[in-house]
């Protein structure tokens, strides 16, 4: 009798091991945050407030840029998008940003979609404009992924890694495959809603395990397998980390023209399925 008193305890524990394998693997997917701008709010600070979230600004100049604006104007024609607006001016930079997630680990992925818009009363950009960037933390450089218009109205994707390099941590050195590697481009029209979804895995070694995905209106148009962000002690500087903020709104060389673009529906997912605005 006695090696047979535990049987029931090993039946339930058995059965508790199937329920967590049966529910746990839907649980992997997931959607982090969903700002649709419905509910939303900006406060005195510019800290954008959605869904009981807040989105710190990352605005460094409050001369040359508007505050961040709720707008009527969507691409349904219902509810809130976000405004952002640069001015005309000769300041070296503007900055009209704020960060979605901080401090988000390597080697996993992550999913940006959103709908955006160019307003018509903008000029076509003749220097760099990015409006979506992801920056390695404890490295004051240039951007490891970023969506800007480079010059003109050809909407880019950019990666930097240790051959392309432009800026690390106070240095201005330039890698020596060139300042950036570009993986997508596109050409944009104003006053037209477009959707796009990034997905971004950065591995910051040697080993080539880095990728990213461009979904544009739906198609996927790039899939790039690389080497992605730094590693530690890159060029000698100890506080890099393996991990990187994800900052979206206006950030440009300084340029004699407007800037207006809209944006909406910027999901972050673990999946793309999810991540579609
Ligand atoms: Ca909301
Ligand atoms: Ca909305």
């Amino acid at each position: 009798m006695q090696r047979y008193q535990h049987r029931p305890v090993v039946i339930l524990l058995a059965l508790l091991f199937v329920a967590l394998l049966t529910c746990s693997s839907p649980a992997l997917a997931a959607v982090n945050y969903n700002i649709d701008l419905e509910g939303a709010s900006i406060d005195s600070n510019w800290n954008l407030i959605d869904s009981g979230v807040t989105y710190a600004n990352n605005n460094y100049d409050r001369v040359n840029v508007a505050k961040p604006f709720l707008s009527l104007f969507t691409k349904t024609g219902t509810g809130r998008s976000l405004k952002f607006e640069a001015k005309p001016s000769t300041a070296v930079k503007h900055r009209v940003e704020n960060f979605s997630i901080k401090k988000t680990a390597f080697d996993q992925w992550k999913y940006y979609g959103f709908q955006f818009l160019v307003h018509g009363a903008s000029g076509d950009p003749t220097n760099w404009t990015i409006i979506n960037q992801n920056r390695q933390d404890g490295n004051s450089g240039s951007p490891i992924g970023a969506l800007w218009f480079t010059n003109g109205m050809t909407l880019a994707y950019d990666i930097r890694n240790t051959e392309y390099y432009s800026y690390i941590d106070g240095k201005d050195v330039i890698g020596p495959s060139g300042s950036s590697l570009n993986i997508w481009q596109k050409s944009i029209s104003k006053d037209v809603w477009y959707d796009i979804v990034i997905g971004f895995r950065p591995d910051g070694s040697a080993n080539g395990t880095g990728r990213v995905q461009i979904y544009f209106n739906g198609v996927l148009e790039a899939d790039w397998t690389g080497n992605l962000g730094f590693p530690d002690d890159f060029l000698g500087v100890t506080n890099i980390n393996r991990t990187y903020s994800n900052h979206f709104g206006i950030y440009r060389a300084g340029q004699n023209s407007t800037f207006i673009y809209y944006l909406d529906n910027f999901k972050i997912a673990t999946s793309y399925e999810e991540a579609r605005p």
